[in-house]
């Protein structure tokens, strides 16, 4: 079977199915969408006032300038800085959000603090005295910490404190270290407001430091909050792709992003009640698997079984066996709804920040998160009746994964590697000594969506093949690491398709060597990994051999997530080009020129071999460097 738009075959099926049974896929509304607007994709459309829409003529003799006098560089500029906000907000919002939840679990609601290890951990970064405090007390006065850092009226973000001597050095002296989380996101929206700021290089200073509030502020906090309340992940086993729904259960798809709806549905699916009625309905019992990074976040903590990535949301519809597909906030497809119409599929939304017209809208509330995920559960439970046998084709294809590596479990497992002295490091001396010694040549993350411009998961999968047979080490977050579980890369056998050196370090440790860190927002758990290696090592992140690269990136998170890499020194590798080609200036400041500054930069690089080259490239130019 081939297909120019998946590698992945249970979609393709689905992709079939969906045209017989008349229903439009992303990939069918993308055909008609050509030719997409070549102003757009270069970035030099400008709609910010109302005396445009204006855009600039790149090749041929039009106008050079909008009719305020903006040129290229400066709209080009405004619209990526634009992005940058759109990212960081939905991050930091998602921290925000579960800042919020560890407040109500400390003043009593039906969350509870899961590790207080790591609260006081992080209670510290934000300089909350600990000692003789009971936990609720340290969880209300964290909780009111970390809100504050996301609107604090004086001082900086303290999140970004945690980051290695040099990395802040370098912040400082360019100015870009975050004020508060929501104030550069905010400023971003006033600087680019028509009339306001025109200078591109001025422009994308205040981009990066709205990112680094994210990065190392709003997707930080919550990550470690999330870690707080809903566990520690540590490596479980699972499965992912379409075939882990079920004919004989009632199936519930939990898709979006954050975890506090979706780790109650999980806890809530176990509950006799709706057990009961499950059976009473002719089920056999409730399946509940997670879709995009929601599911990431589950499958970390509970083993959740993952369904599938950003362009299988509609082919899970498709297969006729979702009973519900319950929702909470971003990269939900709105035609999720429409797809549904031709099933039985239920689509419930949950955040008042996020209904969607053809939705049953059950608004999720932390004070009763239980007794509502009931509700939600329900409505798919008493849905199942409803399923249209002949409509119903569950495509057979699951792989077997390895999930849940916290950079904690990551350090815990690694101390495996030192057989020579028994004694466990609880550091990542293990993995630096690895590196070192050349047994791993280096490490890479790899992130981020689907894009129907690129096959889908085709970016995801040839580019990491290829950095694991040259002993790269992989961790992979978001639509990333569903990609790799379903190519079987997240299984111990994949050491098979290793350099010999990370099959080794596979062996004895028992990992596979793509290690799945998490959700986007946990993207920050990659810098932290990295930030660790460097204070061992007393170099900075720029000095590793390690790489970034998204291949199929599509969201305004992903602009932010790559802005705050490259700004904290990561070298990283886009698969599909940013709307900025429109400006010379600004494409050469993003490439060349902020290698200089930051220590990383951007490269784009449309094909995934060609794009694991470049990131070897520098793995080994960074190696050469260090003298290893
Ligand atoms: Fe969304 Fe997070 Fe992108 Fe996937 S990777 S398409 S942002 S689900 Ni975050
Ligand atoms: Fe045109 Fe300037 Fe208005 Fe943009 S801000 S739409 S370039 S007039």
């Amino acid at each position: 079977m081939e297909d120019s738009r998946t590698i992945e075959t249970a979609t393709m099926k689905m992709i079939e199915k969906a045209k017989k049974d008349n229903v439009e896929t992303a990939w069918d509304r993308a055909e008609k969408m050509k030719p997409q607007c070549g102003f757009g994709e270069t970035g030099v459309c400008c709609r910010i006032c109302t005396m445009g829409p204006c855009r600039i003529d790149l090749v041929g003799d039009g106008p050079k300038r909008g009719v305020c006098g903006a040129d290229a560089d400066t709209i080009v500029a405004r619209n990526l800085i634009r992005m940058i906000a759109g990212g960081a907000a939905a991050h930091s919002d998602h921290g925000r959000d579960i800042s919020h939840t560890l407040l109500m679990a400390a003043e009593g609601s039906d969350y509870e603090v899961k590790e207080p290890e790591k609260l006081i951990a992080v209670a510290k970064v934000f300089g909350v005295e600990t000692e003789g405090k009971d936990i609720k007390e340290i969880a209300k006065e964290t909780a009111i910490k970390a809100l504050e850092d996301f609107g604090r009226y004086e001082g900086l973000t303290l999140y970004p404190y945690t980051a290695n001597e040099k990395r802040k050095k370098i912040w400082e002296k360019n100015d870009v270290w975050p004020r508060s989380i929501d104030r550069e996101i905010v400023q971003i929206m006033h600087q680019t407001h028509m009339g306001v700021d025109a200078d591109y290089v001025n422009l994308i200073q205040q981009g990066v430091r709205a990112s680094i509030g994210d990065g190392w502020g709003g997707s930080m906090i919550a990550t470690e909050l999330s870690d707080v309340l809903f566990g520690l992940p540590k490596p479980i086993e699972t499965e992912a792709n379409l075939g882990v729904l079920e004919k004989n259960m009632v199936n519930i798809v939990a898709h979006g992003h954050e975890p506090t709806l979706s780790d109650m549905i999980v806890q809530a699916s176990q509950d006799n009640e709706l057990l009961e009625r499950a059976k009473a309905v002719g089920a056999e019992g409730i399946n509940v698997v997670g879709m995009c990074c929601t599911g990431n976040e589950i499958v970390m903590r509970h083993g959740t079984r993952m369904a599938g990535n950003f362009l299988q949301q509609e082919a899970a519809i498709v297969t006729g066996a979702v009973d519900a597909m319950i929702v909470d906030v971003q990269c939900i497809m709105p035609s999720v709804t429409q797809v549904a119409s031709c099933y039985h599929t239920k689509v419930i939304s949950t955040s008042p920040k996020a209904k969607i017209p053809g939705a049953i809208h059950i608004q999720f509330d932390e004070k009763h998160a239980y007794e509502i995920a009931k509700k939600i559960i329900l409505e798919g439970v008493e849905n199942f009746k409803n399923r249209i046998p002949e409509k119903v084709h569950i495509p057979e294809e699951k792989s077997q994964a390895i999930v849940g590596f916290s950079v904690e479990s990551i350090i815990k497992g690694l101390d495996k590697v030192v057989i020579a002295s028994a004694q466990p490091t609880g550091t990542v001396k293990p993995l630096v000594d690895c590196i070192v010694s050349g047994v791993l040549r280096g490490a890479a993350g790899v992130v981020g969506c689907n894009n129907h411009k690129v096959q889908h998961n085709y970016g995801h999968v040839e580019l990491i093949k290829d950095l694991i047979k040259h002993d790269v080490i992989v961790v992979v977050t978001g639509c990333t690491a569903y990609a790799c579980a379903e190519a079987g890369l997240m299984k111990p056998e994949a050491k098979e398709l290793c350099g010999p050196g990370l099959k080794t370090v596979c062996e004895l440790v028992g990992i596979p060597p793509v290690l799945h860190m998490g959700s986007c927002v946990d993207c920050s758990r990659i810098l932290i990994l990295l930030n660790e290696v460097a204070k061992y090592l007393n170099l900075d992140i720029s000095d590793l051999p390690a790489a970034g690269a998204a291949p199929e990136w599509m969201s305004e998170k992903a602009v932010s997530i790559g802005t705050y890499f490259v700004t904290s020194g990561v070298y990283t590798v886009l698969g599909v080009c940013p709307p900025v080609l429109g400006s010379k200036n600004v494409t050469k400041l993003l490439t060349e020129d902020v290698e200089g500054i930051y220590g990383g930069k951007f490269a784009v690089e449309p094909d995934p071999h060609k794009a694991a080259q470049l990131m070897i490239d520098h793995i080994e130019a960074k190696r050469k460097a260090l003298g290893i």
